[in-house]
């Protein structure tokens, strides 16, 4: 049987990754499964929902980032048991958003380096759809500014973090191109949804081997 892919949206806040992620989800169907991270409703994802949502709830920023790893690998069997029975993971977020929003907070002391670690060993995604926009826009869209991380300031660090890591991935890969840049600034849901297909229908269409393979950096 011809395993599932993994397909993951990375992206600053409030580019529509949900929304793609759902849509995506759609057209898969009824092949495939959505896992959004924070996966808030484990043990674990309890404690990051709270540490989001309540801004008097301090922790220091190393155990803030180890609880994001510890909440993907909370999933990862679940993640490899659906890959191999044949079925498609779309993933709203992984080990990217963990490095990037980390490391912003300290550039120095948790370095993308350090950030990585702990995610090492997890499933890797087939294909990386990094939604990214020009300008403030995404500021502008619904809920923007609700929880801990919604500043203009520090999604300009993160945006840095991100651009950081997939260059020295891209940097690192002999193989195939992993990650995509898809610049959503002025395009609606449907144009972006296009984009988004264009990139992922070849994926999912040729054959590919009958294992995933693991994160390494
Ligand atoms: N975080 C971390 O620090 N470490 C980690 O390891 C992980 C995460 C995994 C919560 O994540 C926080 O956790 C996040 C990173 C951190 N911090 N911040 N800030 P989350 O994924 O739960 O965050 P969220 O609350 O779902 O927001 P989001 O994911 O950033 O939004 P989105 O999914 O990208 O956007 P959306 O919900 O699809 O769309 C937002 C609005 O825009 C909505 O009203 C849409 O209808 C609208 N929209 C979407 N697309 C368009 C287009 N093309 N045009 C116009 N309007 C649109
Ligand atoms: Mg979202």
């Amino acid at each position: 049987m011809n395993r599932g892919r993994l397909v993951l949206f990375e992206g600053l806040d409030r580019t529509g990754k949900t929304t793609q992620s759902n849509i995506l989800l759609e057209r898969l169907k009824p092949n495939a499964t959505l896992i959004k991270f924070p996966e808030r409703s484990t043990e674990i994802g309890a404690v990051i929902d709270r540490y989001l949502k309540d801004k008097t709830f301090e922790l220091p920023d190393q155990a803030v980032h180890l609880l994001f790893s510890a909440n993907r690998w909370e999933m990862a069997e679940r993640i490899k048991q659906l890959l191999l029975q044949g079925t498609h993971v779309v993933l709203d977020r992984y080990v990217y958003s963990g490095v990037a929003y980390s490391a912003a907070k300290h550039t120095d002391r948790m370095d993308r380096t350090w950030c990585l670690q702990p995610d090492r060993g997890l499933p890797r995604p087939d294909l990386t759809i990094f939604l990214t926009s020009d300008d403030a826009e995404n500021e502008l869209r619904a809920g923007f500014g609700e929880e801990r991380y919604e500043k203009s300031e520090f999604q300009q660090e993160v945006k840095r973090q991100f651009v950081e890591v997939f260059k020295a991935l891209e940097d690192s890969s002999h193989e195939e191109k992993l990650v995509h840049v898809v610049n959503v600034t002025g395009k609606s849901v449907e144009e972006v949804a296009k984009v988004v297909w264009d990139l992922v229908e070849p994926v999912v269409t040729l054959p590919t081997d009958s294992t995933y393979s693991e994160l390494l950096y």
